[in-house]
């Protein structure tokens, strides 16, 4: 196909309630989409980059600079084949994932319109449905925290994340247990902890987590073996994660038991397929994490998730549970059983982006030509 155009457009929708994490308080998703034209047709892919590197090292100011100056020159005027096309090209850069990762899903997503298949079909997906689980921000109060909980349990999540930071965590989960002795109960700690906080996650073991993600470095998987092998609680890496070598040297070293797999973080979701096939050869389970996307992201993350070793409850909800508006029609959201329909040629669903919703929110669009 060639590729005749690329819009980079920046779009900001503001939260609902403000989203706490150890790393920020978001009050609104600063985000950039990118929108690959060719041959008559075009393709969406989201760049889940934020306003600052806090997350990872990358964020919209950098990605903005690698997606018009280094990679859509790569291809456009191009005749490529499609995302592995264009990894092929772009092979020289080094990290700045979330960049090359917008621009691949895209790419996936001129693809599907291409060949008339759903996403799900393409790579191989197996599940009809995938499960929700919840990620619910850091709160003043554990009363705030546990009101959360009573409402997304209440509705049928199938698992309830919450964020922790130095200060707060241990406590928090000790009174979380009082009320919820049973429940699929998990903490992400985006890096905020080191090896010097071992007791303190040694004695996280005594409630029944079904796992701790990223407690340690952003780009560590040596501490993570350090610390898996003096807790019985699973670790489930998130920052660390990159690759697929990364996922290979992290389960070769025993540094976690369970990975979240982001489309984003790992440079697309060529990758992300292959980071699953090993995960699942070394029966290690994986879900599909979220980076509070709009609408275009949380459809392919739908898309992904229904690959077979994804056997744990992702981070994909409903985008009003974030967002008054957002930018698919219909807005995704969840069953009453709290799953996902994952769109395929056998279902009625269909998602389009709302390009007025995009020209709403928008804050500004590069068009790059040849
Ligand atoms: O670490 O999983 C994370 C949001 C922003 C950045 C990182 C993370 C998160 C979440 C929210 O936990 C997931 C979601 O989009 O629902
Ligand atoms: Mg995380």
């Amino acid at each position: 196909m060639r590729i005749d155009r690329i819009d980079i457009i920046r779009i900001n929708n503001p939260f609902k309630d403000p989203f706490e994490t150890s790393f920020v308080r978001f009050l609104v998703r600063d985000a950039l989409l990118v929108k690959v034209y060719s041959e008559g047709a075009f393709g969406y892919g989201e760049c889940k980059a934020f306003h600052a590197p806090l997350y990872n090292a990358e964020d919209n100011g950098t990605c903005l600079h690698l997606l018009k100056n280094i990679l859509a020159p790569r291809i456009l005027g191009e005749n490529i084949d499609g995302p592995e096309d264009f990894l092929e090209r772009v092979a020289f850069v080094r990290g700045n994932r979330l960049a090359i990762a917008a621009i691949e899903n895209a790419l996936w997503d001129l693809r599907v319109k291409a060949t008339g298949k759903s996403l799900k079909t393409l790579i191989g997906g197996t599940r009809d449905e995938v499960e929700a689980g919840i990620s619910l921000g850091i709160e003043p109060t554990i009363d705030a925290l546990l009101k959360k909980i009573e409402k997304y349990q209440g509705e049928g999540y199938h698992r309830i994340k919450i964020k922790i930071k130095p200060g707060k965590d241990i406590h928090i989960v000790r009174e979380i247990r009082k009320h919820y002795p049973d429940i699929t109960l998990t903490v992400d700690a985006n890096s905020a902890y080191t090896l010097a906080d071992l007791d303190l996650f040694k004695a996280m073991d005594e409630f029944n987590l079904s796992y701790i993600e990223q407690p340690l470095g952003e780009d560590d998987i040596v501490d993570h073996a350090v610390l898996q092998k003096a807790i019985r609680t699973r670790i489930c890496l998130d920052e660390s994660i990159t690759s697929f070598d990364d996922a290979r040297k992290a389960i070769d070293l025993g540094s976690a038991q369970v990975i979240n797999i982001k489309s984003s973080r790992c440079g697309g979701i060529h990758e992300s397929i292959r980071i699953h096939d090993l995960c699942m050869k070394h029966d290690i389970p994986v879900w599909c994490g979220g980076m509070t996307e709009t609408g275009i992201g949380r459809v392919q993350n739908i898309s992904m998730a229904s690959l077979p070793n994804f056997t744990l409850a992702n981070d994909i909800t409903p985008a009003h549970r974030f967002f008054v508006e957002d930018i698919t029609v219909p807005m995704v959201d969840v069953t009453s059983r709290c799953t996902l329909i994952v769109p395929d040629e056998k279902n009625a669903i269909h998602y389009v982006v709302d390009e007025a919703a995009i020209e709403r929110m928008m804050v500004s669009r590069e068009v790059i030509r040849k």
